[in-house]
């Protein structure tokens, strides 16, 4: 049922029609007047310079033009409607960074422009960034096109989600921004998120971003004309035209650029670096216990049990199975794995089941789900059957939402879950459009059977269920579409197939997902301009949520669909998966472009693949690999074969390996992503970002930087024991031996490589605060005291540093944030030590040549870090 309604999804999206150019080159583009210029800042007025073409939607005569020089690296430059009706992306979804308006003289970028037809460009002293002339400028109602000239051949990235290389391809390439339930995650398709900020870097000459803050539905193209000139287009059904460029002298420095526009990540509590388990498919409690027990037995350390929808009564979101994931058990489970240290998960879903449960009731009198333009509940299907869809711009959700978390997830009588995971928020609908007979789509009665071999019995047949109850709302939409100065949208538009089509894999733009006439409540947002952002509305409103229950944590919560900006709620994991080697390996290029290009830094794949079965290998080579995500999730799909690490006695055991050195670096994760959750510095590097000047490794998406210390280099083949890894001028340690190892810009074939482990060398110039060995749960692991690893880099120096705080407060009292650096053969130790009982050094490595033989020297030491101090080491 699933395969045949998949496989329509794709017929659907074949079905794509191309665009009449033709008519689109008449369009007559805009003429400047009215130019004020203030000393950061420029204002102009726009309009349209001849007949209108009327292409995709009507031209609209009057624009206005805002650029402001809102630091001395970022420019903004927006260009909206004169009466202010055009949709703008809201503030509660993604809020505006201040202007400290520098003077232009000041600033790294410059503006300049065209008056007629007006175009601009964007300048970094002398290099051309962006340049608009390369097409006449298109506002329509229902379309907007700007194009710019790229340089021959350029590195660019970002533009997620996608399932591409991380350089994106240059030739012929469209990125379509619309989020979509992608199962299998199939590349040069729309993925679940929308992510409108691409990376353009020029190796020597720097690097710089440029951020479209649109949500509409859109098509950027990367090509070339006929005669070759290289160009990036954007093609967009609606919003406005608001850029935000900002550069660099390296990609780091450009990434925590884009942090300041669309916010900082959100901090991660400690245990949540531990390893999860989850599957869909668990039959019930007596099973999560078992694999709680397993993970015990196998002595592979499980931070997190999770639950799929699985444990839901027939699907619906906020109930209990009765028979099989019964309150009292379920309590008791959490309790268990609370008493242990461990932590525990489930997922919620967006969409309500149209039945006889409290979740309906509350929602249909709190008057908070979608509604149909005529007043009736908007319906569609999704697991439990006929549903209806929370409304996240309703005023009243958020109190909704936080009743619904308290009343089920409530530490005394519900199910005290630790963390959260929400899904489905694209949002995924089975009910195909036009959508006008939900109860016909409703699958959960027609689940596919779970492996009799690994599972006695599935789960019970889950019965269908009329749904013919639809009440009334008591909403009201306080604006209409078209309102001048309400930037809801202009009226008459086209809100189900607008004129301009986008290379949306699902087919129409309200196929699979909510119809795209709906208005919201709320200030009247129409579904057509804020698909994009139901799930980051969704998780913004589910982290206030956990954070009702527990004011005084950080929450943890991992969504599927993300808008740009969404990492300063949610950590996000990378959906439906296969179990296969190029998910594998493209899962590193998509950790990475979430981790340091989009900011959402909390981010894994699925572990071991989702759909399909896996194999010993696949699964081993991944356990490892995933130990270097951040987010680090073994995750299986319900009929697959069981993948728990503990099945395959080899898998188990490169689990336990790289388990075991992943948490002796949980302080040096910790450390990092606390500096990325207050400056924006990405921990989760590609190559390119501490090699910004080598070419060799600009395009490079199989090895990757976890954090400026490690570089981690997989095994990517399968049937392979070894790996041709790029090594920079640089020196590097292996991890394992202390070996040092000079790199010389060139590939270097590591071989022999165990099935059971992965390649890991310390760059130089770094000094690791490591746990000098590891434990079954991070609470304990805290217990243990440190190693300092020096690794020196080709200046015989090396430098690093440590934060520490009880791990899990939003606002910790007492933090302790350390430097280490090495030079002339000394340590110093400095910073600010919290109080509370020091840290303990046990040991100090010094690898490499520095050593008093050239050999690595380990000096057994016991050292408090309470207060600065020197250690001699030559
Ligand atoms: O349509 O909850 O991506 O991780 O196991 C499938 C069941 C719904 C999709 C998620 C996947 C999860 C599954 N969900």
């Amino acid at each position: 049922m699933l395969g045949s309604f998949l496989f329509l999804v794709f017929l659907a999206g074949a079905a794509v029609t191309g665009t009449p150019q033709s008519s689109i080159d008449q369009c007559p583009g805009y003429k400047v007047s009215n130019v004020k210029k203030g000393s950061g800042s420029l204002t102009a007025d726009l309009t349209l310079a001849g007949t209108p073409c009327n292409s995709y939607g009507a031209d609209l005569k009057n624009l206005k033009l805002l650029v402001e020089y809102q630091t001395d690296q970022r420019l903004h430059v927006l260009i909206y409607d004169a009466d202010e009706q055009v949709y703008q992306v809201p503030e509660v979804a993604l809020a505006r960074v201040e202007s400290s308006e520098v003077a232009s003289n000041k600033s790294a970028l410059s503006f300049d422009y065209e008056e007629e037809p007006f175009s601009f460009t964007i300048s970094r002293d002398d290099e051309v960034l962006f340049n608009t002339s390369a097409s006449s400028l298109v506002f329509q109602s229902e379309y907007l096109r700007l194009r710019t000239w790229l340089p021959e051949d350029p590195y660019l990235y970002g533009l997620g989600e996608h399932s591409d290389p991380m350089r994106l391809p240059t030739d012929n390439y469209t990125r379509t921004m619309w989020n979509r339930d992608a199962y299998t995650t199939p590349n040069r398709t729309n993925l679940y998120g929308t992510h409108p900020v691409y990376y353009d870097h020029r190796g020597e000459a720097g690097t710089h971003g440029v951020f479209f803050l649109n949500s509409n539905g859109m098509d950027i193209k990367i090509n070339r004309t006929t005669t070759g000139k290289q160009y990036l287009e954007y093609n967009v059904l609606g919003g406005v035209l608001d850029f935000y460029f900002f550069t660099g002298t390296d990609p780091k420095e450009a990434s925590i650029e884009y942090s300041k526009v669309v916010g900082l990540p959100a901090m991660q509590s400690y245990w949540t670096f531990g390893f999860h388990q989850c599957r869909y498919g668990y039959r019930d409690v007596y099973e999560l216990a078992e694999v709680v027990y397993n993970y015990s037995q196998a002595s592979i350390p499980l931070e997190t049990m999770w639950t799929d929808i699985d444990y839901m009564d027939r699907r619906r979101v906020f109930t209990l199975d009765p028979e099989r994931f019964p309150l009292e058990k379920m309590r008791e489970l959490v309790t268990y794995l609370h008493n242990h240290d461990q932590h525990y998960i489930v997922m919620v879903d967006p969409a309500v089941s149209v039945s006889d449960n409290e979740a309906y009731q509350a929602g249909v009198e709190q008057g908070i789900f979608l509604h149909n333009q005529n007043g009736s509940l908007y319906e569609g299907a999704v697991w439990p059957g006929v549903t209806v869809f929370v409304d996240w711009f309703n005023s009243d959700t958020q109190d909704y939402w936080n009743g619904e978390f308290d009343r089920f997830f409530n530490a005394d009588t519900g199910v005290d879950i630790d963390g959260l995971w929400i899904d489905m928020n694209e949002a995924s609908n089975f009910c195909p459009y036009p959508c006008t007979d939900p109860a016909a789509f409703a699958i959960s009665d027609d689940l596919p059977p779970a492996a009799p071999a690994v599972r006695p019995s599935s789960p019970r047949p889950l019965p269908g269920f009329p749904a013919d109850f639809q009440p009334t709302s008591k909403r009201s939409v306080k604006r209409a579409q078209g309102e001048k100065g309400a930037k809801i949208g202009l009226p008459h538009r086209n809100l189900l197939s607008p004129p301009y089509t986008i290379q949306n894999a699902a087919g129409a733009l309200s196929m699979s997902t909510i119809q795209t006439d709906i208005i919201h409540s709320g200030e009247g947002y129409a579904e057509y301009d804020t698909h994009n952002l139901y799930g980051t509305m969704m998780s913004a409103a589910s982290r206030v949520a956990m954070q009702s229950r527990r004011p005084d944590v950080r929450p943890l919560i991992i969504t599927r669909s993300t808008y740009a900006g969404a990492g300063s709620h949610v950590g996000h994991w990378l959906g439906d998966n296969v179990s296969d080697w190029p998910h594998y390996r493209i899962s590193i290029a998509q950790i990475l472009s979430f981790a340091s290009m989009f900011q959402i830094p909390m981010v894994g794949a699925d572990v071991c693949g989702f759909a399909s079965n896996t194999t010993e290998e696949l699964c081993s080579r991944w356990a490892a690999l995933g130990a270097f995500y951040t987010f680090y999730r073994n995750h299986n799909e319900l009929g697959d074969i069981s993948q728990e690490f503990y099945v395959w006695p080899t898998v188990a055991e490169s689990a336990r390996k790289a388990i075991d050195i992943r948490y002796r670096l949980i302080d040096y994760i910790y450390t990092s992503l606390h500096r990325q959750s207050q400056t924006g510095e990405p921990f989760l590097q590609p190559m390119f970002y501490l090699y910004p000047k080598d070419q060799n490794t600009f395009a490079n998406d199989l090895q990757f930087f976890y954090g400026d210390a490690i570089l981690v280099s997989p095994v990517t083949e399968e049937n392979s024991t070894s790996v041709n890894a790029y090594f920079p001028d640089d020196i590097f340690y292996d991890w394992y031996t202390g070996a040092a190892m000079r790199g010389h810009g060139a590939n270097i074939t590591l071989s022999n490589i165990d099935i059971t482990h992965i390649p890991l060398h310390i760059r130089g110039g770094n000094i690791i605060p490591a746990r000098s060995s590891s434990a079954m749960t991070t609470t304990d692991l805290r217990e243990n005291g440190f190693e300092l690893i020096i690794a020196p880099g080709l200046d015989e120096t090396a430098s690093g540093s440590l934060y520490l705080d009880d791990g899990d407060s939003l606002e910790p009292s007492h933090t302790t944030e350390i430097e280490f650096t090495y030079s002339g053969g000394v340590l110093h130790i400095q910073g600010n030590f919290g109080q509370g009982s020091p840290a303990k050094v046990e040991k100090i490595t010094l690898l490499g040549q520095s050593g008093k033989s050239g050999k690595n020297m380990s000096i057994a030491k016991t050292l408090d870090l309470s207060g600065p101090t020197e250690v001699n080491l030559k």
